[in-house]
């Protein structure tokens, strides 16, 4: 693939600051030559979730989302590299830990119990460059991004 400088964003979620896991995954983030561009720990609330998770709000299963992602607050992060949108999403694995091909962050990390195997799956990246501009818009003002 051509080189594509791109933006993602990222949320370390509760299940990754539960397990004391923020540094392990900084660190393969950092590992992969992906700069970080801005970063900083929040509470979700519902407003926000409800705009982030849109596309789940109608099923069954997103009230437990809703829940679990205000546990304890997160980390958002906005990283930088070329095709970062894709070559993050792969670091991840698929959604569903026990799915999630060997080596991935989700099957490395995320939880393998069932009914939370696809929820507590430790990160978020955004799944298009379209959503990632929407969500860095979202969680970061123009003054919180640097590039250096
Ligand atoms: P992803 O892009 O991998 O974060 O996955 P989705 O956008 O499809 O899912 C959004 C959120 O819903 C994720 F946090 C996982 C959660 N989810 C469930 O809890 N159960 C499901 O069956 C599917 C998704």
């Amino acid at each position: 693939m051509a080189p594509l400088m791109e933006k993602t964003l990222i949320l370390l979620k509760p299940d990754c600051v539960q397990k004391n896991l923020i540094g392990k995954v900084i660190a393969r983030f950092e590992e992969a030559g992906f700069a970080i561009r801005a970063t900083k720990m929040i509470q979700l609330t519902d407003e926000v979730l409800a705009e982030h998770y849109a596309h789940i709000a109608e099923f069954p299963f997103y009230p437990s989302v809703e829940s679990f992602m205000k546990e304890t607050p997160v980390v958002a992060m906005i990283l930088e590299a070329d095709n970062i949108i894709d070559s993050l999403r792969d670091m991840l694995g698929v959604t569903d830990c026990l799915e999630a091909a060997p080596g991935t962050i989700r099957a490395e990390w995320g939880s393998k119990e069932e009914g939370k195997n696809k929820m507590c799956n430790i990160a978020h990246a955004s799944d298009s460059a379209e959503t990632a501009e929407v969500e860095i818009k979202r969680f970061f003002s123009d003054d919180e991004i640097f590039s250096y």
